[in-house]
């Protein structure tokens, strides 16, 4: 099947869902499904599963429908997006176990789950990508576009990062024509940080640490840290990124503690190590050059066992 639309054959009620955390290209895509459906197949009924997400989103056409609990009702199809794996869903993941019909979009290499149907380009810059290669055009509205069009330039870093391929550009150019104030999306909802999260960012990097010759640098922020400023996982969003912008940086790691002895380990790669495989070890997952996964014990515990992996790849 080459349309959203043939999925649909005889499907009343929809629910459609994203993964923990949701970032830009989750709530894109979730959102650009939801409206796709909306503005074309009135006579069915979606709800759309989101956990808490960035403030910056709100602007995005339906945002106020999205449901944070699952609501206690029976749906003819479940359409998943950017998931990765399916204890990722968060709030609608038990829906996974009693809806007949299940359709994936994703663009994760680590996703091997089944699926009735599993539509996922790890080529791909974004499931937002993917998911829009299955749409008509002609039926894209503005509102549409402007979801799809976030979902990119998120997972692309204003399309700079190697997933965007000449495809990706296409998509953009066709979603501008549609008229999408890109400029205010991009500024708004990727380059603007609140003053929290900039002093974050400060501070993540004023105590990076860099090993094997400058080519690994480690950022952490600690439990107290974190419940001193009061932050949240989406305060910290970016970070990462930043700490890979330093020159002669190939690997990137981030990470926080969210809860003691617990962290959530970000990993961004610039040309030659596979971070995807390092993440899976630890029993994450993601893309060759963005992964991440969960570790336990102390910031140095986790700089051990990583480094551990990277050595390899670094020395
Ligand atoms: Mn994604």
């Amino acid at each position: 099947m080459s349309r959203i639309d043939e999925f649909l054959n005889g499907v009343r009620t929809v629910a459609i869902a994203g993964h923990v955390n949701p970032d830009g290209d989750c709530v894109g895509s979730c959102m650009a499904t939801y409206l796709y459906l909306r503005d074309n197949f009135p006579e069915i009924e979606a709800d759309v599963y989101l956990e808490h997400f960035k403030p910056e989103f709100r602007f995005i056409e339906g945002i106020g429908n999205v449901k944070s609990r699952l609501l206690d009702k029976d749906y003819d199809l479940l359409i998943l997006l950017d998931i990765s794996s399916k204890d990722r869903i968060g709030v609608a993941g038990s829906l996974t176990e009693k809806t007949g019909k299940i359709l994936c979009f994703d663009h994760h290499v680590t996703n091997r789950e089944q699926y009735t149907w599993l539509i996922n380009d790890p080529q791909a810059s974004s499931a937002s990508e993917v998911v829009y290669r299955y749409m008509d055009p002609d039926k894209i509205s503005e509102k549409c576009a402007e979801a799809i069009y976030m979902g990119i330039v998120h997972d692309t870093g204003v399309f700079q990062y190697s997933c965007t391929s000449p495809e990706t550009m296409r998509i953009a150019a066709g979603l501008m024509e549609k008229g999408v104030p890109f400029n205010r999306i991009i500024d708004k909802t990727f380059y603007q940080k609140t003053s929290l999260q900039n002093q974050l960012l400060a501070r993540t990097l004023m105590e990076s640490i860099q090993l094997f010759g400058g080519k690994l640098i480690i950022g952490y922020l600690k439990n107290r840290d974190i419940s001193f400023y009061g932050a949240v996982s989406t305060d910290m969003d970016g970070i990462v990124s930043q700490l890979r912008n330093t020159a002669g940086v190939e690997v990137a790691v981030f990470m926080y503690e969210k809860e003691p002895g617990v962290f959530k380990v970000s990993l961004r790669s610039s040309e030659k190590v596979d971070v995807s495989a390092i993440a899976q070890k630890f029993g994450g997952g993601g893309h060759v050059r963005a992964a991440g996964c969960v570790m336990q014990g102390s910031v140095y515990d986790v700089i051990n066992n990583l480094t551990l992996y990277l050595e390899r790849d670094l020395v």
